[in-house]
């Protein structure tokens, strides 16, 4: 995946026509487009295909199964065309290597899940966090997931990963989180969702969270 708008929509739309639409309209601000279940259950695993067609597709699956069933789904992501898959952490080191072995057959990329965005991601997952990101440094994946909302622990993984990961961080925008903040705090690429995807014009809103990461990253 390349780095230039440091952007990545998430497309949680429902209909077929309305994801092709604003995926084009936006293409040109984003570095990815962030699928999961909200579409590909409504539209099929044909939508990642045609997708594919504006920018690198990563699979948000969250998966988080023993290894032999985490193997078999992302062998259905990535013959779908997905160029990453996002895995839950928490389920162990047997379980993420099965899916860096399957990404690793196909040239693909794993992010892991250290930390989630939502206040219950502070319940029980954020003590977990450092260890996961640890793990996953260790396993060889490519990324982490880590919250937009709390710049501050976006700092803290960034410390302990060093430049070994990329960090992909959600929660910007509807959740409360800000662009410039969390790319500041060590953040590769914000998840923009709601912001861009519901505003009436999704164009003009990938435009404007744009501008500010580059405004953030020009004052580096
Ligand atoms: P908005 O809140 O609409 O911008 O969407 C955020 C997107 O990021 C959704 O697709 C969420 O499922 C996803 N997400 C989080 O919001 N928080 C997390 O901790 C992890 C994810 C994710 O894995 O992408």
């Amino acid at each position: 995946m390349e780095r230039n708008t440091c952007m990545i929509l998430a497309l949680d739309v429902t209909e077929r026509e309305e994801a092709l639409k604003i995926a084009e309209n936006v293409r040109e601000f984003v570095d990815a487009i962030k699928v999961g279940y909200p579409l590909i259950l409504a539209t099929g695993l044909d939508i990642i295909r045609e997708l594919a067609r504006f920018a690198p597709v990563i699979a948000d699956f969250k998966v988080a199964d023993i290894p032999n069933t985490n193997r078999l789904i992302c062998e259905q992501v990535f013959k779908a065309g997905a160029d990453a898959v996002i895995v839950q952490g928490f389920t162990g080191r047997d379980s993420l290597d099965a899916c860096i072995e399957v990404a690793s057959k196909y040239g693909k990329d794993v992010f892991v899940v250290s930390e989630m965005s939502h206040p219950g991601g502070a319940e029980f997952l954020q003590s977990a966090a450092e260890a996961i990101a640890k793990m996953a440094v260790e396993a060889g994946a490519f990324g982490l997931v880590a919250p937009a909302t709390r710049p501050e622990r976006v700092k803290e993984i960034r410390k302990i990963i060093g430049d070994r990961l990329t960090i992909i961080s959600p929660g910007v925008g509807v959740q409360g989180g800000k662009a410039s903040d969390v790319i500041s705090a060590g953040a590769d690429w914000v998840i923009v969702g709601r912001s861009i995807y519901k505003a009436e014009s999704p164009k003009e809103a990938a435009c404007e969270i744009a501008e500010e990461i580059q405004a953030e990253l020009r004052g580096k």
